[in-house]
């Protein structure tokens, strides 16, 4: 496990739990909602990456919005700290305990309320994990407009508080445009209702924007309204090789330009990713193995007519191809060839967290020089480390990763600080869809400007006095001890 948390003290004004606590909240919750077994809470202290562990001695499940409210009314006037938790997929350690918080998981709130196929508009509770929506709506002929590697597991609610990105943004855009209403619970138990279900609405401050992104900090979504796209019946998907990180940015340019309306995403995967996928995942295979190439691109376009998307696909790949960005490439025959296409990409931080350690960095920044960072970081590392370069290249958006056999405090330093000076030289983002969590909460300077942050810390106060939400989280310690 990392060392992180003993750079981070308990803050001693927080209570500790006493049996009186544990009997409130069976009162409330009825037994079986109320969990103190050590194999359930050492799976809910940990993360995904079992990088970040916490001690928390409890674990609530509350089922309604009015459960929530009753816990973090009880909590806030005990002083009583809380890790809101959804699917707990996050990857800077902010969906678990750093000390003996009670987590409050809303996986059991899991309804959908209602669908509107007239407007695509859907209302669902926070617990819902990602793919039973996508399924929910592929059956009533709509898609969500967000899509991720780890849909399996993650619930709504969790990626509408870290404003989750995936692999749809470049056409669908990010949450803070397509969710239109949400409902949370403030610290002290008062239900802000925001869950609207219109697409206009300029009466004042637009203040759920304040809860996409704020990572449970200044409160717990507990529902949330979600604008969906109709589904298109064409759908095709290119996996293509680039001789050089050049290529894969002037392909990137190109596609935008002839595709257009019908780009849905554009991934990018080094050399190294695609060792590391093809190494260690069961069944994937390199859809173009005759030779390895530098860097791999997933072009996929979404439309409404199969014959002028083909074709306008197809004109865009050859003249790719003849310009010498494309130096191999084909396009997926079925949905069996589709899926197997994104597992590769999908399958990168799978396959990383098999080969051992994994310091992630997960950056915005201009597409031009995104990739130069890959390389410095190589030429920093030598032998230590294995960089691995990949991402969402019409987000601009890196995912930085570097592989090592167990973690080393002699890796740690060649890559921090100096991956988060490089990012602000360049005026780039420490976070592009992660987060701070707990991981870069002392790093938002990297991004952020002073007066912005106090800023920040204001309306934190002013929302959670008490600080009990998410502690040691996203705003700096020196601020939010
Ligand atoms: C992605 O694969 O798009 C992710 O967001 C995960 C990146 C990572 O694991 O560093």
């Amino acid at each position: 496990f990392s060392s992180v948390s003993t750079l981070v003290q308990r803050n001693p004004s927080f209570s500790t739990l006493n049996s009186d606590d544990i009997s409130y909240f069976k009162g409330l919750l009825g037994e079986k909602n109320v969990i103190q077994d050590e194999d359930r809470l050492e799976t809910v202290n940990t993360d995904w990456m079992h990088k970040y562990k916490g001690s928390s001695k409890l674990l609530l499940q509350p089922r309604s919005t009015e459960e929530v409210s009753q816990i973090l009314r009880y909590c806030n006037s005990r002083c009583l700290a809380v890790v809101p938790q959804a699917g707990n997929t996050g990857l800077v350690g902010g969906s678990v305990p750093v000390f003996d918080e009670v987590i409050v998981n809303v996986g059991s709130m899991n309804n959908i309320i209602s669908f509107d196929k007239v407007s695509g508009i859907l209302v669902c509770e926070a617990g819902c994990i990602l793919e039973n929506l996508i399924s929910f709506l592929d059956n009533q002929g709509f898609v969500m407009p967000l899509d991720l590697g780890a849909k399996g597991s993650c619930q709504i609610g969790g990626n509408v508080s870290t404003n989750a990105g995936g692999l749809r943004l470049v056409r669908y855009g990010s949450l803070h445009g397509n969710v239109l209403g949400l409902e949370a619970v403030l610290a002290n138990g008062d239900v802000l209702d925001m869950l609207g279900t219109l697409r206009k609405d300029n009466t004042g401050y637009d203040l759920k924007h304040l809860f996409i992104g704020s990572e449970g900090s200044l409160g717990i979504v507990t529902k949330v309204s979600i604008l969906t796209p109709p589904k298109l019946s064409s759908v095709n998907l290119a996996f293509l090789a680039c001789k050089d990180y050049s290529s894969c940015q002037k392909l990137l340019v190109e596609a935008k330009r002839k595709l257009g309306e019908i780009l849905s995403a554009i991934e990018f995967l080094d050399d190294q990713a695609m060792v590391l996928v093809l190494h260690h995942l069961d069944g994937v295979r390199n859809p173009l193995p005759t030779s390895m190439h530098n860097f791999y691109v997933l072009i996929e376009t979404i439309g409404s007519d199969d014959s002028f998307d083909r074709e306008k696909l197809e004109a865009f790949l050859l003249s790719s191809m003849e310009g010498g960005l494309i130096s191999d490439g084909v396009l997926a025959q079925d949905i069996n060839q589709l899926s197997s296409f994104w597992r590769i990409r999908e399958g990168v931080p799978e396959a990383l967290m098999k080969a051992g350690a994994v310091y992630k960095y997960d950056l915005s920044l201009p597409v031009e020089k995104m990739y130069n960072l890959v390389n410095d970081m190589r030429v920093r590392l030598g032998n230590l480390a294995k960089v691995v370069g990949y991402g969402h290249l019409g987000d601009g958006n890196l995912h930085l990763n570097i592989s090592a056999p167990q973690y080393d405090d002699a890796i740690l330093e060649q890559i921090e600080p100096y991956v988060y000076e490089w990012t602000y030289k360049h005026r780039g983002s420490i976070s592009a869809e992660h987060g701070l969590g707990l991981m870069k909460a002392n790093k938002i300077y990297y991004s952020k400007t002073p007066e912005t942050v106090q800023i920040m810390a204001s309306i934190k106060t002013l929302l959670d006095p008490n600080g009990i939400l998410n502690p040691y989280k996203v705003l700096p310690h020196s601020i939010n001890p």
